[in-house]
């Protein structure tokens, strides 16, 4: 593995990884940790962080629902007043509901989707980025999807909201020109975690699971983990701006090899 920048220097670089009590970003997690950094896992659900950071060499568990502008304050203010350094941070925490046309879609699970994707990556980032900025060397992620960039029948709600996460990315990209902070953007295509499909089908096993039938190897968590650990520990004036990752079975979105 490579190491974290600057590692000669002597203090500890802390990652915050939201949405990290599962999947990708519990994956991420367990990743940067490897890298050497510290890592403070955001999450709702305190049980699956604090199992997770008990595992890791220097984690802590933060409950956190970054759709609560208050609490994600709440958050950042504890960090500052820890004196913790924030030189990562990996918005990781999103997610899908419904595949629904547009003719027909619940506007709440549109607006539930925009609250988390967009609002999530927004509050988080603001709260975050004077420390990010103080670092001296910080680096956002956005970990969107290639439903930021493309859309596809059924898509709706979710593309709109993930179009939303590239937008942030790339403005954030623009305004912090000149600040030692990098954006970095993270496109996953088909990735089999655990949850992803089945929230997005409200534990409909087996709508979830048509999602992957067929195909022999779609990306894992720890695949799209792979990307976030290497994009984010180049040499800090590179920055990778937007980082494509689908498995070799998925040309686009709606172009998938699928065996009998
Ligand atoms: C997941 C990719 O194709 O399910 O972010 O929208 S897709």
């Amino acid at each position: 593995m490579t190491a974290v920048p600057d590692a000669s220097a002597a203090r500890t670089r802390t990652a915050v990884v939201t949405g990290a009590s599962s999947g990708i970003g519990a994956a991420t997690a367990r990743r940067l940790a490897a890298e050497g950094y510290r890592v403070v896992l955001a999450a709702r659900r305190k049980d699956r962080i604090e199992a997770l950071a008990a595992e890791l060499p220097d984690a802590e568990a933060y409950r956190l629902d970054v759709t609560d502008r208050a609490a994600v304050d709440a958050f950042a203010a504890e960090l500052d007043a820890r004196h913790d350094s924030v030189d990562v941070l990996v918005n990781n925490a999103g997610g899908a509901l419904g595949a629904d046309p547009v003719a027909t879609g619940d506007p709440a699970d549109w607006r539930t989707m925009y609250e988390v994707n967009v609002l999530g990556v927004l509050n988080v980032t603001q709260a975050l980025l004077p420390a990010l900025t103080a670092s001296g060397d910080g680096t956002v992620v956005v970990v969107s999807s290639t439903a930021g960039h493309g859309t596809y029948e059924g898509g709706g709600g979710y593309v709109a909201a993930k179009h939303g996460a590239h937008v942030i990315a790339e403005t954030l990209r623009l305004e912090l020109c000149g600040e030692p902070v990098r954006v970095i953007e993270v496109a996953p295509g088909m990735v089999k975690t655990e949850e992803f499909a089945a929230t997005r089908f409200r534990g409909d096993a087996a709508k979830a699971a048509k999602v992957y039938e067929g195909v022999a190897e779609p990306l894992t968590a720890d695949d799209v983990a792979d990307t976030i650990g290497w994009a984010v520990t180049r040499p800090a004036h590179v920055n990778i701006d937007l980082l494509v990752v689908r498995p070799r079975a998925q040309a686009a979105n709606h172009k998938v090899h699928r065996t009998a």
